[in-house]
């Protein structure tokens, strides 16, 4: 497939921590049931997961929020679930409701059986939407490909859903390590060949999402989860595609996240942007972090709260604006344009 320059690489060069002439912005979640056009897709179709398996309305959505809004970004319109889905776990969606597994993965005999999904094969969806979008996009933006860290899909696996405690697997890991270990080097090895050919399939950029990191001790935190994302960064460094890690709750370890090798990290808005820019300099580029939840408020107040975040981090380069954690359905999507537009004008 003709491959098409980008007009736009702020990301990249931010990633690089080179001059850029705006501080680049996404937000995580972007396309989602906050817009009316992904609400309207969502009601014919149905499924969620038939979304993401339908490469051409997997390509539309992710899309959408790119023709709304002056982002510097796409991602892809995806899951990090879509690995368990392909080891064959019984991934279903309920209505409203987080995602659940028909089969937990909760002994040695279930991990033992568990296949390495052929990311051709059975992502072949995944990697069908990314040459539409790349197709699409005529270099407009660059694309993030992502996946979940072993451990956050874990949580998922082995507590078969969303959970508030994680019990289950946390019995798992101090009853028996060397059952967890075997599941996160299964899916430590199924996310590098996944994000490999995600790489092939065109993508710019790598990112991996560790959602529960920080429910970990930091001890557990570099054992059960840092050292899982360190293999899978290591796989792709001679793709020298550039690599974001996301760890909410991690701001403590930053500078152990920073040591893996990744070009970027994100924060959560619970870390001090200022602070952490002071802790690891140059090292690495910074990414988000602004509450969510501020959206909610007036324009004035989103503002006022972008130019702090843009002021925290300071004039370096190497800031890629965004959230500290996913859009909520109940933003207003006027309010994602106020804050995009304040942090290019540095209002
Ligand atoms: O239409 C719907 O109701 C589906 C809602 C939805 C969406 C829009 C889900 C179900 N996943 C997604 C897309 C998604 N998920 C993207 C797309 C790209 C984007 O626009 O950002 C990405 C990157 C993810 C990643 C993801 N899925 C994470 C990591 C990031 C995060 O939010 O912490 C996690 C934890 C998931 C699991 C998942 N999938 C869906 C939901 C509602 C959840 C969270 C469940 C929970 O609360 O534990």
């Amino acid at each position: 497939m003709q491959k098409h320059p980008l007009k736009n690489d702020r990301l990249l060069r931010a990633l690089k921590r080179e001059p850029v002439d705006k501080t680049p912005v996404w937000l995580m979640r972007q396309a989602g049931r906050y817009l009316p056009e992904y609400r309207a897709i969502r009601q014919k179709i149905g499924s969620f997961l038939t979304m993401c398996k339908t490469p051409e309305i997997a390509c539309e959505i992710t899309l959408q929020p790119i023709n709304r809004f002056d982002l510097d970004a796409s991602i892809i319109y995806s899951d990090i679930l879509t690995i368990p889905d392909a080891m064959g776990c019984g991934l279903f969606f309920e209505d409203n409701e987080g995602p659940r597994f028909k089969f937990p993965t909760q002994d040695l005999n279930s991990i033992k059986a568990l296949p390495i999904p052929d990311p051709n094969v059975e992502l072949r969806y995944v990697m069908d939407a990314i040459r539409l979008v790349k197709h699409e996009l005529h270099g407009k933006v660059p694309l993030i490909g992502f996946a979940g860290s072993p451990w956050t899909i874990a949580c998922y696996m082995v507590e078969g859903g969303a959970s508030k405690n994680f019990n289950i697997i946390k019995k798992m890991l101090y009853d028996t390590p060397e059952t967890m270990h075997l599941l996160l080097q299964k899916l430590s090895d199924s996310i590098s060949i996944y994000l490999k050919a995600q790489i092939e399939a065109g993508v710019d950029v790598i990112m991996l999402f560790d959602t529960w990191g920080g429910i970990l001790s930091t001890e557990a935190y570099e054992h059960f989860s840092l050292h899982y994302l360190r293999t899978i960064l290591d796989s792709l460094a001679s793709t020298n595609i550039p690599t974001i890690v996301f760890t909410k709750g991690g701001g403590q370890w930053l500078e152990m996240i920073a040591d893996t090798g990744c070009d970027a990290v994100g924060l959560d808005w619970t870390t001090d942007l200022k602070i952490a820019r002071e802790r690891v300099g140059n090292q690495v580029a910074l990414q988000g972090n602004l509450d969510p939840s501020i959206l909610l408020a007036s324009p004035e107040v989103i503002q006022r709260e972008v130019k702090k975040t843009l002021t925290d981090f300071g004039n370096h380069p190497g800031h890629i604006f965004n959230l500290g954690h996913g859009l909520t359905p109940n933003i207003p999507h006027e309010h994602v344009a106020v804050l995009i537009d304040a942090v290019h004008e540095r209002i």
